[in-house]
C-alpha cells in the first residue's frame, strides 16, 4: 500500500498525517509517528477530510442563483457578473457599501492568508468583518496595547510549565486554540507526571476539568474578577518579580492599585469560588518554579473579555512568567509575519473609526461581526448593499444569526467564496469554489506561530483538484482583480500592477519567500525534503528584541478605564432562578461544517442542552425530553440532558449546528440538524470594551416543550 504525507488542516492541532493511497485516490488516514511535533496524534476528524473532499453535496463548479434555482457558470461569466455587480454598488453608493467577511478557514490556508491583505486593499471598504470578533479579538487586543503588536500572542510552555491555570478552554475537545499543540492531551498528562499542576476553570466539568488536579467552578463571565483577585493576592504577599522585563515595563503602581480595589472576599460570591480557594491558586501560582495562566474563547468571548485577556498576560508577567521557560512565550516561526509587520510598520490599530450604527470600535480594520446585520437592515449613507463571504459560515457562527440570516435575503448582491451551499451561502447570487484538502499543498502560517516548540512542516498536494475549482490565493485574487476591471475598489495603477504581479508570482513563490527570508532562513524545497516536518527547538525567551524598543505597558489605559464597569456588575443582584447559556465544542465537530460527514455526525445527538439536575427538576425537565430555550432574541427547541458536570444556574449548547434552513444543500447535515446556539446569542451583547461578541452568559429561559 502507497502512503503519502499530509498535515491536517482542520484544527489548530496541525498533526502530520499518513495517508494510504489507492490507485491515486485518498484510503485510510493515520497519524504521522516521525512527525516530530504531532507524533502520530490525530482525532475523528482526520477521516472526513476525504469525506468533505469527496462529497456530493461539494460544490465543484461556479453556480449561479436565478430565483430559487442554481445553475452552473463558466469562471470567465462568474468574475465578470461578480466584478460589476460590486463594482456598480461602490460606483452608486461608495466603497463601503461592499462587506467583506472572512470566516475561519482563512487561517488555516496559507494561500488565502498571503492574499487577503491584498484583497481587502484593492476592495478598499471599510466595512470588513471576521470570525475574529467572535472569537480571540480580546487576546489580539491586550497584545496591541501590551506589546504593540496586535498578533505578537504569547502561548503556553507546556512542555515545560509546572503549573498551568487554564481558564475558558477545553483543549480535550478542541484540541487547542492559540496554542498549537499536537497531542495536547499527552502533553497534559506528562504535566502531571512530572508533578505539575493542572488547574481548570470552568463553568462546567468538561473532558480536560475532568483529567485536571483542580476544577474551579466559575460563574460565566466572571473570570476578569477572579484574575484581579489572584493579582491582588501577588501584590499583597509581596511576590511580584517582572525579572527580565521590569526595566522596560510601565504601569506596574497601576495595576496593584487597580488589584487593590477587588481583594478575593469581595468576588468570591460573584465568581462562585470561595475566597480561600483563590488564595490557595495564587499561592500555587507564585510559588511554581514555572507557571502558566491561559485563557480561550470562554474567557474571551463574554461581557468582559478584553478585560480577561489583559489580566491573563498581566498576571504571567509580574510573577515573571512571561517570557520565561515554563511559562507565557513566544514562538519563532520560520515564516514570521510578526517580524514582517513589525518592520513595515503595520502593528494593528484599534478604535481609529467606529461602525455607522452602533459607534463599535475598528480593529485592525475589522468591524464587529456583531454589527453587520444591522448594518444591511439600517438605511442612510453608507448602509450594507453588497456582500462577499469568503470561508465563512455567519449565519450559525455569529450573534443573532437569525436576524442576519434575515438581513441576507436582502442584500442588492452576494458573492461566496466557499465549498458547500450552506446556512449563509444560500443567500448568495454567485458561489465561487475552491480546492480544499489534500489536493493543496499546507503550511500552517498561522498556527506555527502559536506552537508550543518550534516546528514547520509543508505537505505537497496528494490528489490533483476538480477541473473547475480555484485555489483560496487565486479566487480572492481574481475577484478583486474583476472589481477593480468594472471601475470598484480602490483606484491606482501602482495597486493594479501590485496585485498582477502579486498573482502572477503566486501563493507557493510568496510562501517560499517568507520562509528564506524569516529566522530559520528555511527554503521550500528543504522543508519539500522533510516531509514529516522539522524540530526547530524549543521556545526561547524574546520579547525584549520583539518589542523593538518599545515599553511592555502592564496597565494600559484602555483596560484601566474599563474597570468601573467590572465594578458596577459586583453591584447587580444575585441570580434569582434565571439561567445563562454557555456554549461548548465536541471532538467530532468543526464549528458548522463538518455535519455533513456521516462517520461525525452518527450515534446520539450532538446538538443537546446540558442542564443541572436541580435546575431540571425545577423546571420539570427530564433527561431526553426536548426543551424549549428562549432569549431576548429568539427561541430553540433542543434534546435535554441532565448532568450535574454543568453548574447550578448554567446550561450549555454546542455552537455550529441548526441545518434546517431551506435551500442549503447539505444533505447528511439536514438529517443531523440540531438547533443554532446563535439564534438566541444577542446581537447586541458584546464586550463594550473591544466589541467582541459576548456569546458566553447569555440570559434564557427554559422550559419543557
Ligand atoms: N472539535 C473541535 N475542535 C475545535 C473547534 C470545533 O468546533 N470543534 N473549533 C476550533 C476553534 S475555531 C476554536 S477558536 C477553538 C476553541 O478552543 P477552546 O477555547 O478550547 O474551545 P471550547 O471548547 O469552546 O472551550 C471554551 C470553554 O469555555 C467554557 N466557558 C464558557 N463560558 C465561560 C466563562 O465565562 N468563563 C470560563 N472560565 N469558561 C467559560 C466552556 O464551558 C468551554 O468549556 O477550538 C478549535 N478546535
Ligand atoms: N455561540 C458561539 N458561536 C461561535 C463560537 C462559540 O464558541 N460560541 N465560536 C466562534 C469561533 S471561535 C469561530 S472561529 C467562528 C467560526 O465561524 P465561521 O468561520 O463563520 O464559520 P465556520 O463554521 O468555520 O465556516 C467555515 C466555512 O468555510 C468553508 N471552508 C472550509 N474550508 C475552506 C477552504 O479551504 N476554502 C474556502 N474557501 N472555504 C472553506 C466551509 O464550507 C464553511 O462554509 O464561530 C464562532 N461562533
Ligand atoms: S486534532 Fe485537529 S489537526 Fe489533529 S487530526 Fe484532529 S482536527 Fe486534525
Ligand atoms: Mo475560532
Amino acid at each position: 500500500m502507497a502512503t503519502a504525507l499530509h498535515t491536517c488542516m482542520l484544527c489548530e492541532a496541525v498533526c502530520g498525517l499518513t495517508v494510504e493511497m489507492e490507485d491515486g485516490k485518498i484510503g485510510r488516514v493515520r497519524g504521522d509517528e516521525d512527525d516530530p511535533f504531532s507524533r502520530g496524534h490525530i482525532c475523528p476528524k482526520a477521516a472526513a477530510i476525504a469525506d468533505v473532499q469527496g462529497d456530493p453535496d461539494r460544490i465543484l463548479e461556479p453556480q449561479r442563483r436565478e430565483g430559487g434555482r442554481w445553475q452552473p457558470v463558466s469562471w470567465a461569466a462568474a468574475l465578470e457578473e461578480a466584478g460589476s455587480r460590486l463594482a456598480e454598488v461602490q460606483r452608486n453608493h461608495g466603497r463601503n457599501a461592499v462587506a467583506v467577511y472572512l470566516g475561519n478557514p482563512t487561517v488555516h490556508s496559507y494561500s488565502a492568508l498571503l492574499a487577503t491583505p491584498f484583497f481587502n486593499r484593492a476592495m478598499g471598504t471599510r466595512s470588513r468583518f471576521s470570525a475574529t470578533s467572535v472569537d480571540q479579538l480580546p487576546h489580539m487586543l491586550a497584545s496591541l496595547e501590551m506589546f504593540g503588536h496586535q498578533v505578537l500572542l504569547p502561548v503556553p510552555d507546556v512542555d515545560r510549565t509546572q503549573y498551568f491555570l487554564m481558564l475558558g478552554a477545553n483543549p480535550l475537545a478542541s484540541n487547542g486554540s492559540l496554542m498549537t499543540a499536537g497531542g495536547i492531551a499527552r502533553r497534559l498528562k506528562e504535566l502531571r507526571d512530572r508533578g505539575g499542576r493542572l488547574v481548570v476553570v470552568d463553568p462546567r466539568r468538561t473532558e480536560t476539568a475532568a483529567a485536571a488536579d483542580q476544577h474551579l467552578t466559575i460563574r460565566p463571565g466572571t473570570d476578569a474578577l477572579f484574575l484581579l483577585a489572584l493579582l491582588h493576592v501577588v501584590f499583597e504577599r509581596r511576590r511580584v518579580d517582572l525579572r527580565h522585563l521590569a526595566a522596560c515595563s510601565d504601569g506596574l503602581a497601576s495595576l496593584q492599585e487597580a488589584a487593590a480595589r477587588f481583594p478575593p472576599e469581595r468576588v468570591s460570591a460573584h465568581t462562585g469560588i470561595a475566597a480561600s480557594v483563590i488564595r490557595e491558586v495564587a499561592g500555587a501560582f507564585v510559588s511554581a518554579p514555572a507557571a502558566v495562566a491561559y485563557g480561550r474563547v470562554g474567557a474571551c468571548t463574554q461581557e468582559f473579555g478584553g478585560l480577561a485577556a489583559w489580566l491573563i498576560v498581566a498576571l504571567n508577567a509580574v510573577t515573571g512568567n512571561l517570557d520565561r521557560e515554563g511559562g507565557f512565550m513566544f514562538s519563532t516561526p520560520a515564516a514570521d509575519l510578526v517580524g514582517l509587520a513589525t518592520r513595515t510598520g503595520d502593528r494593528g490599530h484599534f478604535g481609529v473609526w467606529r461602525s455607522r450604527v452602533r459607534g463599535l470600535p475598528e480593529f485592525g480594520g475589522e468591524l464587529p461581526s456583531a454589527t453587520l446585520a444591522e448594518e444591511i437592515e439600517t438605511p442612510g449613507e453608507g448602509r450594507i448593499r453588497a456582500l462577499v463571504t469568503f470561508a465563512g459560515n455567519p449565519v450559525l457562527s455569529t450573534p443573532n444569526g437569525g436576524r442576519l440570516d434575515r438581513a441576507l435575503s436582502r442584500l442588492d448582491y452576494m458573492v461566496s467564496i466557499d465549498l458547500y451551499r450552506n446556512e449563509t451561502t444560500r443567500h448568495a447570487n454567485l458561489i465561487l469554489p475552491t480546492s480544499f484538502g489534500f489536493e493543496r499543498d499546507q503550511y500552517d502560517l498561522a498556527f506555527y506561530a502559536l506552537a508550543v516548540r518550534n516546528a514547520a512542516r509543508y505537505a505537497r498536494p496528494l490528489v490533483r483538484p476538480p477541473p473547475r475549482v480555484r485555489g483560496d490565493f487565486e479566487a480572492l485574487m481574481d475577484l478583486a482583480l474583476a472589481v477593480r476591471r468594472h471601475g470598484g475598489g480602490r483606484k491606482g495603477r501602482a495597486l493594479g500592477l501590485a496585485l498582477r504581479a502579486v498573482r502572477t508570482l503566486g501563493a507557493r513563490r510568496f510562501l517560499d519567500l517568507l520562509l528564506r527570508f524569516g529566522p530559520h532562513r528555511i527554503s521550500l524545497r528543504k522543508l519539500a525534503q522533510n516531509p514529516h516536518g522539522l524540530d526547530l527547538g524549543p521556545l526561547q525567551p524574546q520579547l525584549l528584541s520583539r518589542l523593538s524598543g518599545r515599553r511592555l505597558q502592564l496597565a494600559p489605559a484602555l483596560f484601566l478605564r474599563d474597570l468601573d464597569r467590572l465594578a458596577a456588575s459586583l453591584e447587580r443582584p444575585a441570580p434569582n432562578g434565571d439561567l445563562v447559556l454557555i456554549g461548548r465544542r465536541a471532538l467530532r465537530s468543526n464549528n458548522s461544517w463538518m455535519h455533513n460527514s456521516e462517520r461525525l455526525v452518527k450515534g446520539p445527538e450532538g446538538c443537546a442542552l446540558l442542564v443541572h439536575p436541580e435546575d431540571a427538576a425545577a423546571r420539570g425537565l427530564r433527561e431526553g425530553g426536548r426543551a424549549k430555550v428562549a432569549s431576548r432574541v429568539g427561541t430553540v427547541e433542543v434534546p435535554v440532558a441532565v448532568t450535574a458536570d454543568v453548574m447550578r444556574g448554567v446550561v450549555s449548547l454546542p455552537h455550529g449546528w441548526g441545518h434546517a434552513r431551506a435551500g442549503a444543500s447539505l444533505s447528511v447535515a439536514a438529517d443531523h440538524p440540531g438547533a443554532s446556539l446563535n439564534d438566541l446569542t444577542d446581537d447586541q451583547a458584546v464586550d463594550a470594551l473591544s466589541g467582541n461578541a459576548a456569546l458566553n452568559g447569555v440570559p434564557v429561559t427554559v422550559t419543557p416543550a
